[in-house]
């Protein structure tokens, strides 16, 4: 039965109906448990989901729903390493880089947990050698910068992770990461760094991504022009990928090569060797507490009973909203700085997974599957764009995330934090009616037409759903615990959505495009075989580069 035509959707359809005018207020004050009704923790990270438009009856109602798409089935068939990726033929199986390796599991005559515990031993060994000294550059001196070359998956996880932990950074090496084929990136990366003391981490899953190769072949330019001598590119490139073939003709010898698998998705890649530039940053044994953490949110996905399963009550929420309420966007404002990149992280995580418009029988969907995934760490956040959260026409739910402590104590500065980041969770549950916005405006000497004029714009309508993660501290553990928490709820929404959250064509597309185009840039006649928007866009670049002097490479910005 085709999903939106199911009676479990249909149930979920009419108890919207009836109950679209609930107040979430009321219903706090008709239920006094209601807080710990809907809240749940699990080993330092703890989600309050009780500011949502639900009651007992609508998670009965949404827990129908995900039985029906036998979600514990198709659970078990991802942790077991079917193919559930089944436009690519690929088994989905990122949790094995995280589990420890005491099972038995073979991938195309491939042994899982034998092949994930030889390259952790690889990466451990190597990050032994570089932070003892016992690797060192091409002048004998120690490594003190890492550069990793990647793009998308290969680059947003590492990238949001060593941000996110910093403060538990080691301090021998600093860390840089270059995604963008905007020759600025790169060029902007370099200027603080030299060659005898920088190491290229190139990571890509493939090796023929336009923009980490063209970044790795300019980066070996540039390191070439200070260290003279081919020989030297060994101490100092190495590379994460699934292609052996391609990292050698790209002149990395393999025994600099970590390699991973066809059943690690880009953006599910942080766990792989993917994070060989987190462990390099961290210590390998920070990255080991990431990897435990996220299993301990697997453990806890795999086990606990649907109704006190974290991951799947994200899932059901984000589904009510999407699919019932069309709310189309949803907002994430981590209140920790050091988490500045995971809205972007998730960005990738949800929208790339889930963007699909095509259920797994090939059949046009006709709802929605997921929202815009959109934030900035508050309290920015706040001051830019909370206006439209609070008093705009649409609901865009929010998942506020908070740790109880903070690793820079200065002042209250971290009550303040902690006060601004509940607050706002319960004004948008609260608002503000007209009654209290007519007192409000009386106290502050307003009367009759003026006091009219002002009070719509005073009002706030409330009933506007949030989460509240609260960790513990931001660690690797916790860290680990809360990608994966995001990670399993998107398989859950995907598995109910009945779409593959596991390929993505419209970024290979993207690939394939870019690479048609740049040709037709060097060449003598003139574009006349796209649109005619897109022939005068190339022929006007065309036009300014033929104007411009052909630059001698030692004259460009990177040397
Ligand atoms: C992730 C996507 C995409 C991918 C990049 C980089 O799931 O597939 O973001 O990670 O396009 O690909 P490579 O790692 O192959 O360079």
């Amino acid at each position: 039965m085709y999903l939106s035509r199911s009676a479990e959707w249909s149930a979920l359809v009419s108890h919207f109906q009836d109950s679209v005018n609930q107040s979430m207020a009321e219903l706090f004050v008709s239920d006094t448990e209601r807080a710990e009704r809907f809240s749940l923790s699990l080993k330092g990270v703890h989600l309050d989901y009780s500011k949502n438009r639900i009651t007992p009856r609508t998670m009965e109602l949404l827990m129908d729903l995900v039985r029906r798409s036998d979600i514990e089935k198709k659970r078990q068939a991802m942790f077991e390493g079917e193919r559930i990726n089944f436009t690519e033929a690929r088994a989905v199986l990122h949790t094995a880089l995280r589990r420890p390796q005491d099972y038995s599991m073979t991938i195309d005559g491939e042994d899982v947990p034998a092949e994930v515990s030889s390259v952790l031993e690889q990466m451990r060994l190597f990050c032994d050698q570089v932070l003892s000294g016992q690797w060192r550059g091409y002048t004998g001196e120690r490594m003190t910068d890492v550069v990793n070359i990647g793009i998308g998956g290969s680059d947003l996880g590492p990238y949001m992770v060593t941000e996110a932990l910093k403060s538990f950074a080691h301090g021998k090496l600093r860390v840089h990461f270059v995604s963008n084929v905007d020759g600025s990136h790169l060029a902007e990366t370099l200027k603080g760094i030299a060659p005898e003391t920088t190491l290229f981490v190139v990571a890509s899953k493939t090796f023929t991504t336009q923009e980490t190769l063209a970044n790795a072949m300019s980066a070996r330019a540039w390191f070439l022009a200070g260290a003279g001598n081919q020989a030297h590119v060994a101490r100092h490139f190495v590379a994460v990928s699934t292609n052996r073939e391609k990292v050698e003709e790209f002149g990395i010898d393999a025994s600099n090569m970590f390699r991973f698998w066809d059943w690690v998705g880009g953006r599910y890649s942080l766990w792989s060797a993917i994070g060989l530039s987190i462990a390099l940053y961290l210590g390998f044994d920070r990255f080991s507490e990431l990897l435990a953490g996220a299993h301990a949110m697997d453990e806890h996905f795999l086990n606990a009973p649907l109704e006190q399963n974290m991951p799947v009550i994200l899932a059901l929420l984000g589904i009510w909203y999407n699919n019932f309420f069309g709310a189309h966007s949803q907002a994430f404002i981590p209140y920790d700085q050091y988490l500045h990149r995971f809205p972007a992280f998730l960005q990738q995580l949800d929208m790339e997974s889930n963007g699909k418009r095509v259920d797994r029988n090939g059949v046009e969907t006709d709802y929605a599957t997921g929202p815009v995934i959109w934030g900035e760490p508050g309290t920015n956040a706040q001051h830019a764009f909370f206006q439209l959260l609070h008093q705009g026409p649409a609901i865009i739910p929010v998942d506020f995330i908070i740790p109880l402590k903070t690793r820079n104590p200065a002042g209250e500065q971290h009550d303040m934090l902690v006060a601004n980041c509940f607050a706002q969770s319960e004004a948008l549950m609260r608002g503000k009616s007209e009654a209290e916005a007519r007192l409000e405006l009386e106290a502050a000497g307003y009367s009759g037409d003026d006091l009219q004029k002002l009070l719509p714009h005073k009002v706030f309508p409330g009933n506007r759903p949030t989460n509240t993660i609260v960790l513990d501290e931001l660690d690797p553990f916790t860290l680990g615990s809360l990608i994966a928490l995001y990670e399993q709820k998107v398989f859950v929404q995907g598995v109910v959505w009945n779409i593959n959250s596991f390929d993505q064509w419209g970024v290979e597309l993207g690939k394939q495009l870019a690479k048609a185009i740049l040709p037709e840039f060097g060449s003598v006649t003139p574009a006349d075989s796209h649109d005619a928007s897109t022939n005068a866009l190339i022929n006007r670049y065309r036009k300014f580069r033929k104007s411009q002097k052909p630059q001698k490479i030692d004259q460009l910005s990177i040397f």
